[in-house]
């Protein structure tokens, strides 16, 4: 039985990864090297510090902590800027609908999300109130593909992993929720979220009745 959705913010819910993509290739421009559309397809899912280690690794810069630290809050505050003016239009297709029905049939939902910035985008999209708990991460500690995130979100939900059905985007976070024992939905291609149970183009290809029926037994 289905009981909780666990779901992803970047890739499943908006396209944020658009404007990461913006502030990094700045930051790389300054450092004085290229950063591709295809080097960002890595910085999904992973946390702020873990990114910027990709970013200087494909950039072959080898920097000190302190300096580390200041890049990332500058790329964080350009991030900012950008996701200060979003609003609701910038919510993917059959996500908010599909949030809908879940609470109209009793499931519980939950943000599982490794963004520091993730009430912010809530907030301004309108997205706040269609959740029953928010994990982000200023309340994680371990990183995906660490199961620690759903593991909070099945706790803050009062359910248990095998009644979670995880919706994520990236490979790392369906590894996650295999890690916590819930079954996931990949959002995006198959090519790359192979381990997912089902994976579909977006939220608008898949309703909670015909999760069901896949999840069923
Ligand atoms: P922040 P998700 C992730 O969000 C993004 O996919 C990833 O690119 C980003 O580095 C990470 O959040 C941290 O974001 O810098 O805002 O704390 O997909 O887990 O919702
Ligand atoms: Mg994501």
């Amino acid at each position: 039985e289905i009981k909780a959705c666990l779901f992803d913010l970047d890739g499943v819910l908006v396209d944020t990864a658009k404007y990461h993509y913006i502030a990094w290739r700045e930051l790389a421009e300054q450092l004085g090297f290229v950063f591709t559309e295809k080097d960002n397809e890595r910085l999904k899912g992973v946390s702020r510090t873990a990114s910027l280690n990709i970013l200087l690794e494909i950039g072959g810069l080898t920097l000190d902590e302190t300096r580390k630290a200041e890049l990332a809050e500058q790329k964080n505050n350009r991030y900012v800027e950008y996701i200060a003016k979003m609003d609701s239009s910038e919510i993917l297709p059959g996500a908010l609908d599909f949030l809908k029905e879940c609470r109209a049939q009793g499931i519980k939902t939950a943000l599982g999300s490794a963004s520091k910035n993730a009430m912010l985008i809530l907030n301004n999209t309108g997205l706040t109130p269609y959740f029953d708990a928010i994990i982000d991460g200023t309340h994680t500690s371990a990183a995906k593909p660490d199961p620690e995130v759903f593991l909070l979100g099945a706790r803050a939900t009062y359910t248990e992993p095998g009644q979670c059905v995880v919706f994520e985007d990236a490979e790392a976070g369906i590894t996650a929720a295999i890690r916590a024992g819930m079954r996931s939905v990949g959002i995006g291609s198959p090519e790359t979220l192979g381990a997912a149970n089902l994976v579909v183009p977006s939220l608008a290809h898949i309703s909670v009745a015909a999760l069901r029926e896949s999840f069923a037994g």
